[in-house]
Protein backbone atom coordinates (compact mmCIF):
# COMPACT_ATOMS: atom_id res chain seq x y z
CA UNK A 1 0.00 0.00 0.00
CA UNK A 2 0.97 3.34 -0.55
CA UNK A 3 1.50 6.33 1.87
CA UNK A 4 -2.11 7.68 1.67
CA UNK A 5 -3.72 4.49 2.01
CA UNK A 6 -1.45 2.89 5.19
CA UNK A 7 -2.15 6.32 7.00
CA UNK A 8 -6.15 5.55 6.68
CA UNK A 9 -6.42 1.91 7.13
CA UNK A 10 -3.20 0.04 8.53
CA UNK A 11 -4.37 -0.89 12.55
CA UNK A 12 -8.03 -0.22 11.56
CA UNK A 13 -8.87 -3.28 9.32
CA UNK A 14 -12.40 -3.90 9.78
CA UNK A 15 -11.65 -7.76 10.27
CA UNK A 16 -9.49 -6.92 13.47
CA UNK A 17 -11.85 -5.93 15.68
CA UNK A 18 -14.54 -8.36 16.84
CA UNK A 19 -17.74 -6.16 15.29
CA UNK A 20 -16.37 -5.82 12.24
CA UNK A 21 -15.91 -1.69 13.51
CA UNK A 22 -14.85 0.80 10.51
CA UNK A 23 -13.19 2.51 13.06
CA UNK A 24 -10.95 1.12 16.12
CA UNK A 25 -13.01 1.26 19.56
CA UNK A 26 -11.46 3.59 21.99
CA UNK A 27 -11.07 0.57 24.83
CA UNK A 28 -11.06 2.03 27.96
CA UNK A 29 -10.70 -0.89 30.11
CA UNK A 30 -7.55 -0.71 32.23
CA UNK A 31 -7.55 -4.11 33.07
CA UNK A 32 -8.64 -7.40 31.39
CA UNK A 33 -9.97 -10.77 33.15
CA UNK A 34 -7.98 -14.10 32.14
CA UNK A 35 -9.13 -17.37 33.12
CA UNK A 36 -6.19 -18.55 34.71
CA UNK A 37 -2.77 -17.45 36.69
CA UNK A 38 -0.66 -17.84 33.93
CA UNK A 39 -0.02 -15.05 31.49
CA UNK A 40 -2.78 -14.68 29.15
CA UNK A 41 -1.82 -16.73 26.09
CA UNK A 42 -2.01 -13.83 23.26
CA UNK A 43 -5.08 -11.65 24.83
CA UNK A 44 -4.03 -8.26 27.06
CA UNK A 45 -3.31 -7.56 30.67
CA UNK A 46 -2.99 -4.54 31.77
CA UNK A 47 -3.48 -1.43 29.94
CA UNK A 48 -0.19 0.05 30.39
CA UNK A 49 1.46 -2.80 29.29
CA UNK A 50 -0.68 -3.09 26.01
CA UNK A 51 -4.33 -1.65 24.82
CA UNK A 52 -5.97 -2.61 21.72
CA UNK A 53 -6.52 0.98 20.65
CA UNK A 54 -2.24 1.68 21.51
CA UNK A 55 -1.52 -1.20 19.64
CA UNK A 56 -3.91 -0.34 15.93
CA UNK A 57 -1.88 3.14 16.64
CA UNK A 58 1.65 1.70 17.28
CA UNK A 59 0.65 -0.24 13.64
CA UNK A 60 -0.67 2.84 12.02
CA UNK A 61 2.89 4.49 13.04
CA UNK A 62 5.13 1.55 11.98
CA UNK A 63 3.21 1.14 8.97
CA UNK A 64 4.44 5.62 7.93
CA UNK A 65 8.16 4.73 8.91
CA UNK A 66 8.25 1.55 7.41
CA UNK A 67 10.20 0.40 10.67
CA UNK A 68 9.33 -3.14 11.87
CA UNK A 69 8.36 -1.56 15.85
CA UNK A 70 6.57 1.57 17.11
CA UNK A 71 6.07 2.83 20.67
CA UNK A 72 3.51 5.32 21.19
CA UNK A 73 4.14 7.96 24.19
CA UNK A 74 2.62 10.31 26.22
CA UNK A 75 4.23 13.02 24.54
CA UNK A 76 7.41 14.00 22.52
CA UNK A 77 9.56 14.14 25.79
CA UNK A 78 7.85 11.15 27.32
CA UNK A 79 9.30 9.32 24.05
CA UNK A 80 12.36 11.01 24.33
CA UNK A 81 12.72 10.58 28.07
CA UNK A 82 11.79 6.75 27.99
CA UNK A 83 14.49 6.30 24.61
CA UNK A 84 17.30 7.47 26.64
CA UNK A 85 16.70 6.23 29.87
CA UNK A 86 16.19 2.42 28.29
CA UNK A 87 19.51 2.60 25.92
CA UNK A 88 22.29 4.81 27.75
CA UNK A 89 23.36 4.12 31.83
CA UNK A 90 25.19 6.35 34.41
CA UNK A 91 28.82 7.74 32.25
CA UNK A 92 27.29 7.49 29.07
CA UNK A 93 28.13 10.48 26.42
CA UNK A 94 25.76 11.84 23.98
CA UNK A 95 26.22 14.18 21.01
CA UNK A 96 23.80 16.18 20.09
CA UNK A 97 22.73 18.93 17.26
CA UNK A 98 23.25 22.39 18.75
CA UNK A 99 19.45 23.81 17.52
CA UNK A 100 16.87 21.73 19.17
CA UNK A 101 13.20 21.75 20.70
CA UNK A 102 14.24 23.98 24.19
CA UNK A 103 12.37 21.62 25.92
CA UNK A 104 14.33 18.67 24.55
CA UNK A 105 17.80 20.41 25.56
CA UNK A 106 16.20 21.32 29.15
CA UNK A 107 15.87 17.40 29.42
CA UNK A 108 18.89 16.76 28.19
CA UNK A 109 20.61 19.20 30.53
CA UNK A 110 18.42 19.91 33.26
CA UNK A 111 16.84 16.59 34.26
CA UNK A 112 18.75 13.37 32.36
CA UNK A 113 22.14 15.16 33.29
CA UNK A 114 21.81 15.11 37.02
CA UNK A 115 21.99 11.23 35.99
CA UNK A 116 25.06 11.05 35.13
CA UNK A 117 24.90 11.74 31.49
CA UNK A 118 27.02 13.90 29.99
CA UNK A 119 25.77 15.67 26.23
CA UNK A 120 27.93 17.67 23.98
CA UNK A 121 26.18 20.14 21.36
CA UNK A 122 27.47 20.74 17.82
CA UNK A 123 26.68 22.31 14.67
CA UNK A 124 25.85 19.20 12.97
CA UNK A 125 25.07 20.73 9.41
CA UNK A 126 28.85 19.87 8.95
CA UNK A 127 29.24 16.08 9.65
CA UNK A 128 32.55 16.09 10.50
CA UNK A 129 31.40 18.62 13.65
CA UNK A 130 29.71 15.74 15.02
CA UNK A 131 32.66 13.47 13.73
CA UNK A 132 35.15 15.37 16.42
CA UNK A 133 32.74 15.43 19.16
CA UNK A 134 32.90 11.64 19.11
CA UNK A 135 34.38 10.05 22.33
CA UNK A 136 35.27 6.62 23.96
CA UNK A 137 32.06 6.98 25.81
CA UNK A 138 30.17 8.58 23.44
CA UNK A 139 26.58 6.03 22.99
CA UNK A 140 24.29 8.13 20.75
CA UNK A 141 23.87 10.76 18.15
CA UNK A 142 20.71 12.83 18.85
CA UNK A 143 19.67 14.49 15.77
CA UNK A 144 16.54 16.95 14.35
CA UNK A 145 16.24 17.55 10.51
CA UNK A 146 15.11 20.79 9.85
CA UNK A 147 15.93 21.56 13.61
CA UNK A 148 13.03 23.35 15.59
CA UNK A 149 13.35 26.57 15.34
CA UNK A 150 16.26 27.56 12.90
CA UNK A 151 15.31 24.58 9.96
CA UNK A 152 18.83 23.75 9.72
CA UNK A 153 19.57 20.16 7.87
CA UNK A 154 22.00 17.35 8.38
CA UNK A 155 23.01 14.79 6.49
CA UNK A 156 21.46 11.76 7.64
CA UNK A 157 23.01 8.91 5.95
CA UNK A 158 26.87 10.74 6.56
CA UNK A 159 26.36 11.07 10.09
CA UNK A 160 24.04 7.78 10.36
CA UNK A 161 27.27 6.22 9.12
CA UNK A 162 30.05 7.30 10.78
CA UNK A 163 27.85 6.61 13.60
CA UNK A 164 27.49 3.15 13.06
CA UNK A 165 31.29 2.53 12.43
CA UNK A 166 31.58 3.44 16.52
CA UNK A 167 28.66 1.74 16.83
CA UNK A 168 26.81 4.81 18.39
CA UNK A 169 23.18 4.84 17.96
CA UNK A 170 21.57 7.64 16.13
CA UNK A 171 18.21 9.14 16.70
CA UNK A 172 16.39 11.61 14.74
CA UNK A 173 13.47 13.56 16.08
CA UNK A 174 11.40 13.87 12.33
CA UNK A 175 8.84 16.05 14.21
CA UNK A 176 8.86 18.87 11.14
CA UNK A 177 8.68 16.73 8.17
CA UNK A 178 6.53 14.03 9.25
CA UNK A 179 6.93 10.76 7.72
CA UNK A 180 5.06 11.75 5.00
CA UNK A 181 8.24 13.99 3.14
CA UNK A 182 11.09 12.42 5.28
CA UNK A 183 11.73 8.50 6.37
CA UNK A 184 14.78 8.71 8.35
CA UNK A 185 15.18 4.96 8.49
CA UNK A 186 15.43 4.54 4.82
CA UNK A 187 18.70 7.52 4.98
CA UNK A 188 20.49 4.74 7.80
CA UNK A 189 18.82 6.40 11.27
CA UNK A 190 18.36 4.21 13.73
CA UNK A 191 15.41 5.37 15.55
CA UNK A 192 12.91 7.63 14.63
CA UNK A 193 11.00 9.86 17.38
CA UNK A 194 8.00 11.78 16.92
CA UNK A 195 6.15 14.57 19.39
CA UNK A 196 2.92 13.26 17.80
CA UNK A 197 1.21 16.43 19.23
CA UNK A 198 2.65 18.18 15.94
CA UNK A 199 1.52 16.76 12.44
CA UNK A 200 0.39 13.27 13.24
CA UNK A 201 -2.21 14.50 15.46
CA UNK A 202 -2.77 17.47 13.51
CA UNK A 203 -5.45 19.19 14.97
CA UNK A 204 -3.74 20.70 18.35
CA UNK A 205 -5.89 19.04 20.28
CA UNK A 206 -3.88 15.90 21.67
CA UNK A 207 -0.54 15.64 22.97
CA UNK A 208 1.60 12.18 21.87
CA UNK A 209 4.86 11.10 21.54
CA UNK A 210 6.27 8.43 19.14
CA UNK A 211 9.44 6.30 18.07
CA UNK A 212 9.98 3.72 15.29
CA UNK A 213 12.73 1.39 14.62
CA UNK A 214 13.67 -1.62 13.12
CA UNK A 215 16.63 -2.68 15.47
CA UNK A 216 15.09 -5.56 17.45
CA UNK A 217 17.31 -4.87 20.68
CA UNK A 218 15.99 -1.12 20.30
CA UNK A 219 12.58 -1.67 20.50
CA UNK A 220 13.06 -4.36 23.27
CA UNK A 221 14.32 -2.18 25.80
CA UNK A 222 12.21 0.93 24.25
CA UNK A 223 9.21 -1.28 25.18
CA UNK A 224 9.79 -2.87 28.37
CA UNK A 225 10.30 1.06 29.49
CA UNK A 226 7.19 2.03 28.06
CA UNK A 227 5.43 0.01 30.50
CA UNK A 228 8.22 0.40 33.22
CA UNK A 229 8.29 4.09 33.43
CA UNK A 230 4.87 3.87 32.34
CA UNK A 231 4.37 7.15 29.80
CA UNK A 232 1.53 6.09 27.35
CA UNK A 233 -1.20 7.95 25.69
CA UNK A 234 -4.55 7.33 27.35
CA UNK A 235 -6.72 5.46 24.25
CA UNK A 236 -9.20 8.28 23.72
CA UNK A 237 -5.41 9.95 22.93
CA UNK A 238 -4.57 6.76 20.66
CA UNK A 239 -8.18 7.85 19.26
CA UNK A 240 -7.37 10.68 18.01
CA UNK A 241 -3.98 10.37 16.73
CA UNK A 242 -5.70 7.46 14.38
CA UNK A 243 -8.11 10.10 13.28
CA UNK A 244 -6.09 12.77 12.72
CA UNK A 245 -3.38 10.65 11.05
CA UNK A 246 -5.99 9.36 8.25
CA UNK A 247 -5.46 13.21 6.25
CA UNK A 248 -2.00 13.25 6.88
CA UNK A 249 -0.83 13.38 3.24
CA UNK A 250 -3.34 15.44 2.25
CA UNK A 251 -2.55 17.94 5.47
CA UNK A 252 1.05 17.56 4.26
CA UNK A 253 0.51 19.04 0.76
CA UNK A 254 -1.36 22.05 2.11
CA UNK A 255 0.71 22.71 4.59
CA UNK A 256 3.67 22.76 1.94
CA UNK A 257 1.73 24.62 -0.87
CA UNK A 258 0.89 27.44 1.99
CA UNK A 259 4.12 27.89 3.71
CA UNK A 260 5.98 28.31 0.02
CA UNK A 261 3.56 30.85 -0.59
CA UNK A 262 4.11 32.82 2.27
CA UNK A 263 7.57 32.27 2.68
CA UNK A 264 8.04 33.89 -1.03
CA UNK A 265 5.95 36.46 0.20
CA UNK A 266 7.68 37.56 3.14
CA UNK A 267 11.44 37.21 1.10
CA UNK A 268 10.09 40.21 -0.73
CA UNK A 269 8.42 41.85 1.76
CA UNK A 270 10.68 45.23 3.17
CA UNK A 271 9.96 44.21 6.58
CA UNK A 272 11.59 41.01 6.76
CA UNK A 273 15.29 40.62 7.21
CA UNK A 274 15.39 37.36 5.60
CA UNK A 275 13.22 34.10 5.53
CA UNK A 276 14.26 30.28 6.74
CA UNK A 277 12.28 27.73 4.83
CA UNK A 278 13.52 24.41 3.46
CA UNK A 279 11.64 25.42 0.26
CA UNK A 280 13.29 28.35 -0.51
CA UNK A 281 16.66 28.45 -3.40
CA UNK A 282 17.97 30.55 -0.48
CA UNK A 283 17.91 28.00 1.82
CA UNK A 284 21.83 27.36 2.60
CA UNK A 285 21.16 23.63 2.08
CA UNK A 286 18.48 23.45 -0.15
CA UNK A 287 20.30 21.21 -1.94
CA UNK A 288 20.88 18.45 0.09
CA UNK A 289 17.28 18.82 1.48
CA UNK A 290 16.31 17.79 -2.00
CA UNK A 291 17.98 14.67 -1.52
CA UNK A 292 16.71 13.73 1.58
CA UNK A 293 13.47 14.84 1.78
CA UNK A 294 10.39 14.96 -0.37
CA UNK A 295 8.82 18.04 0.27
CA UNK A 296 9.90 21.17 2.13
CA UNK A 297 7.12 21.11 5.42
CA UNK A 298 5.10 24.16 6.79
CA UNK A 299 7.40 25.53 9.03
CA UNK A 300 8.96 28.43 8.60
CA UNK A 301 11.41 30.99 10.28
CA UNK A 302 11.82 34.92 9.64
CA UNK A 303 13.96 37.59 11.11
CA UNK A 304 11.89 41.00 10.98
CA UNK A 305 13.22 44.52 10.81
CA UNK A 306 12.85 46.96 14.30
CA UNK A 307 13.65 46.38 17.58
CA UNK A 308 12.34 43.78 20.00
CA UNK A 309 9.08 45.85 21.03
CA UNK A 310 8.59 46.23 17.17
CA UNK A 311 8.29 42.31 17.33
CA UNK A 312 6.32 42.13 19.89
CA UNK A 313 3.73 44.57 18.74
CA UNK A 314 3.69 42.60 15.43
CA UNK A 315 3.07 39.38 16.97
CA UNK A 316 0.31 41.11 19.04
CA UNK A 317 -1.18 42.49 15.89
CA UNK A 318 -1.81 39.06 14.19
CA UNK A 319 -5.60 38.19 13.91
CA UNK A 320 -5.94 34.63 11.97
CA UNK A 321 -2.68 33.40 12.93
CA UNK A 322 -2.45 32.68 16.91
CA UNK A 323 -0.03 33.42 18.80
CA UNK A 324 0.89 30.38 20.72
CA UNK A 325 3.67 27.75 21.00
CA UNK A 326 3.11 24.81 19.11
CA UNK A 327 3.38 23.65 15.55
CA UNK A 328 1.74 20.83 13.19
CA UNK A 329 -1.93 21.87 13.40
CA UNK A 330 -4.56 22.57 10.82
CA UNK A 331 -4.64 26.38 11.89
CA UNK A 332 -1.78 28.70 11.87
CA UNK A 333 0.50 29.83 14.82
CA UNK A 334 2.97 32.28 15.37
CA UNK A 335 5.46 32.48 18.17
CA UNK A 336 8.66 33.71 19.35
CA UNK A 337 11.51 31.44 19.99
CA UNK A 338 13.63 33.37 22.21
CA UNK A 339 10.48 34.26 24.54
CA UNK A 340 8.67 31.62 24.04
CA UNK A 341 9.17 27.80 22.72
CA UNK A 342 13.09 28.61 23.77
CA UNK A 343 12.75 30.59 26.51
CA UNK A 344 15.08 27.34 28.63
CA UNK A 345 17.85 27.76 26.42
CA UNK A 346 20.60 29.79 28.06
CA UNK A 347 20.63 33.14 26.28
CA UNK A 348 24.15 32.54 24.93
CA UNK A 349 23.66 29.04 23.63
CA UNK A 350 20.55 30.88 21.83
CA UNK A 351 22.62 33.95 20.55
CA UNK A 352 25.56 31.20 19.46
CA UNK A 353 23.02 29.18 17.16
CA UNK A 354 21.32 32.25 16.01
CA UNK A 355 18.15 32.51 17.56
CA UNK A 356 17.86 36.14 17.77
CA UNK A 357 14.84 38.68 19.63
CA UNK A 358 14.18 39.12 16.05
CA UNK A 359 13.39 35.99 15.26
CA UNK A 360 9.75 34.69 14.95
CA UNK A 361 8.54 30.90 13.92
CA UNK A 362 4.70 30.29 11.93
CA UNK A 363 3.57 27.62 11.50
CA UNK A 364 1.63 27.75 8.51
CA UNK A 365 -1.78 25.99 8.84
CA UNK A 366 -4.14 24.81 5.84
CA UNK A 367 -6.36 27.83 5.84
CA UNK A 368 -6.85 29.92 2.57
CA UNK A 369 -3.46 31.45 1.90
CA UNK A 370 -4.49 34.74 1.05
CA UNK A 371 -6.10 35.49 4.53
CA UNK A 372 -2.73 34.39 6.00
CA UNK A 373 -1.12 36.56 3.69
CA UNK A 374 -3.32 39.70 4.25
CA UNK A 375 -2.62 38.54 7.97
CA UNK A 376 0.75 39.08 8.21
CA UNK A 377 0.78 41.70 5.87
CA UNK A 378 -1.29 43.70 8.18
CA UNK A 379 0.50 43.12 11.15
CA UNK A 380 3.95 44.11 9.45
CA UNK A 381 2.63 47.31 8.27
O1 LIG B 1 5.42 18.70 23.20
P1 LIG B 1 5.77 17.25 23.10
O2 LIG B 1 4.73 16.41 22.46
O3 LIG B 1 6.28 16.69 24.38
O4 LIG B 1 7.00 17.15 22.04
C1 LIG B 1 8.26 17.71 22.28
C2 LIG B 1 8.92 18.04 20.98
C3 LIG B 1 9.87 17.18 20.47
N1 LIG B 1 10.50 17.43 19.30
C4 LIG B 1 10.23 18.52 18.57
C5 LIG B 1 10.96 18.77 17.29
C6 LIG B 1 9.26 19.43 19.02
O5 LIG B 1 9.00 20.50 18.27
C7 LIG B 1 8.59 19.20 20.26
C8 LIG B 1 7.59 20.15 20.79
N2 LIG B 1 7.67 21.45 20.25
C9 LIG B 1 6.87 22.50 20.61
C10 LIG B 1 5.92 22.45 21.55
C11 LIG B 1 7.15 23.77 19.89
O6 LIG B 1 6.34 24.71 19.93
O7 LIG B 1 8.20 23.83 19.24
Amino acid sequence: MKFATKAIHVGEEPGLASNGDVVVPIHLSTTFARRGVEKPTGGYEYSRTANPTRDALELRLAALEESKHALAFASGLAAEATLVLSLLRKGDHVVAFDDLYGGTRRLFSQTLSNFGLDFTYVDAREARNVNRAIGKRTKMIWLESPTNPLLKICDIRAISEVASRHQIITVLDNTFMSPYFQNPLRLGADVVLHSATKYLGGHSDVLGGAIMTSNEEIHTKAKFNQNAIGAVPSPFDCFLLLRGMKTLAVRMERHQLNAMRVAEHLEAHPAVVRVIYPGLKSHPQYALGKRQMSGSGGVLSFEVKGTLSDVKRFLRRVKVFSLAESLGGVESLIEHPASMTHASVPEKAREGIGITDRLVRASVGIEDVSDLIEDLDGALG
